[in-house]
């Protein structure tokens, strides 16, 4: 495996490596180092960027000149360690401020505190010249269906994600928010649970031009769904916007393990179309390959980072193994066999009208539906040439 370099754009979340282990029903088993300590470490690892959350670095709470002290030392760390900012997020679910949520809240005071928040951080990603300012609205969302009105909710998640977006606008930031769903937890449910959800909410923006999605590997796998295919759809949309990848293994808490320690093939597939496209071209993702995972409780500091280590080995790995399977001829002529190619074919021609298909006695009267339901397709033997490829 090649080592990792800064156009892979590997990137971490300060969050991850910092995670001190602290969970739901034990104290932390690390300590917490000081920020900017994490961050030589992560460059040593292959990282070539780091994303935060303002509390990440700034203690909530902090004064003005706190802020900007801190603020300035941990820049210098990064440049220290020739790390970009890629992304800069904004903490709106740890506070207990924000126990009904920032953009959602019923109480409309903290709306209006968790929007002034938000926009403080937005002045920051801008200067520290992020391109990409995520929002997760962890805890937007409820316990109990009838303490909500979902309408309303929802009309104040796009006041408030609108009012964001414009004022990027407004201030002719180079930025693009990317929305992050997930389906609970902490919530006992999420607004915006899924990929899907969430691209039907930003058609439903006035400034959804500059609203994208960061959609995580875990969080669509802890819904059942198929990671690959939900940024596949965020890319045909135009709004893959950034990457959260780990590992998750099926349907329960968010485990946020190292990428591809969750369900491999997956990782396989989601690999391959991050680094070679759709078999037919169309749109591609050249963004950040950003890792949002948990070292485990049970890791020391040298599990730390070997840990951060291993999501850019597996992606490497990964993205190898898939370069070889497309340029295997026996894949390109399985892709041939299963009509992948002609899948790109519009099933109405060019110049053709609806009046030409209900003319065409070939597409009906003299089809013949029995020997076309009897047709080979090999999508199994398409699938073990990838095992193939992965595993042998
Ligand atoms: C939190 C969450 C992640 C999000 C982060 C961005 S915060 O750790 O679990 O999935 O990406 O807000
Ligand atoms: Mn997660
Ligand atoms: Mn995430």
């Amino acid at each position: 495996m090649r080592a990792a370099t800064p156009q892979d754009k590997f990137s971490f979340g300060l969050w991850t490596v910092a995670w001190a282990g602290k969970d739901q029903f034990g104290d932390a088993t690390r300590a917490e180092l000081d920020p900017g300590a994490y961050l030589a470490p992560l460059a040593e690892a292959g990282a070539w960027g780091v994303t935060f959350h303002d509390d990440d670095v700034v203690p909530f709470g902090s004064s003005d000149s706190e802020r900007e002290r801190i603020l300035g030392d941990f820049k210098k760390a990064s440049d220290a360690a020739g790390l970009v900012i890629e992304m800069v997020t904004t903490n709106t679910f740890s506070h207990p401020v924000f126990k009904d949520g920032g953009f959602t809240a019923n109480d409309r005071a903290v709306r209006r505190f968790g929007l002034r928040k938000v926009i403080r951080n937005v002045d920051l990603a801008a200067e520290l010249g992020a391109s990409t300012f995520v929002m997760w609205g962890g805890r937007e969302g409820a316990e109990y269906d009838g303490s909500k009105d979902v309408n309303a909710s929802l009309d104040r998640y796009r006041e408030g994600i609108d009012t964001v977006a414009g004022y990027i606008k407004e201030k002719g930031y180079d930025l693009r928010i990317a929305l992050e769903p997930k389906p609970n937890e902490p919530r006992g449910d999420i607004f915006l649970p899924t990929v899907g959800h969430a691209l039907g909410f930003i058609a439903e923006l006035e400034h959804g031009d500059i609203v994208g999605l960061n959609p995580e590997t875990g969080h669509e796998q802890m819904a059942g769904l198929n990671y690959t295919h939900g940024i596949a759809q965020a890319l045909w949309s135009g709004k893959l916007f950034h990457i959260d990848l780990n590992g998750q293994r099926s349907i329960k808490y968010d485990q946020d393990l190292v990428f591809g320690h969750g369900d491999l093939l997956s990782a396989f597939f989601t690999v391959d179309l991050v680094e070679n496209g759709f078999p037919n071209g169309g749109p591609t993702y050249d963004g950040p390959r950003h890792f949002d995972y948990k070292p485990s409780r049970t890791e020391n500091f040298d599990g730390v980072w070997a840990s951060a280590k291993a999501n850019i080995d597996t992606y490497l790995l990964l993205a190898e193994k898939a370069k070889a399977y497309r340029a295997d001829p026996r894949v390109q002529e399985a892709f041939e066999a299963a009509g992948l190619f002609e899948a790109a074919k519009p099933t109405i021609a060019e110049g053709e009208t609806l009046a030409d298909l209900l003319a065409d006695r070939s597409a009906y009267e003299d089809f013949d539906a029995d020997a076309s339901g009897a047709r080979e397709t090999n999508y199994v033997a398409l699938n073990q040439l990838a095992l193939d490829h992965l595993i042998g």
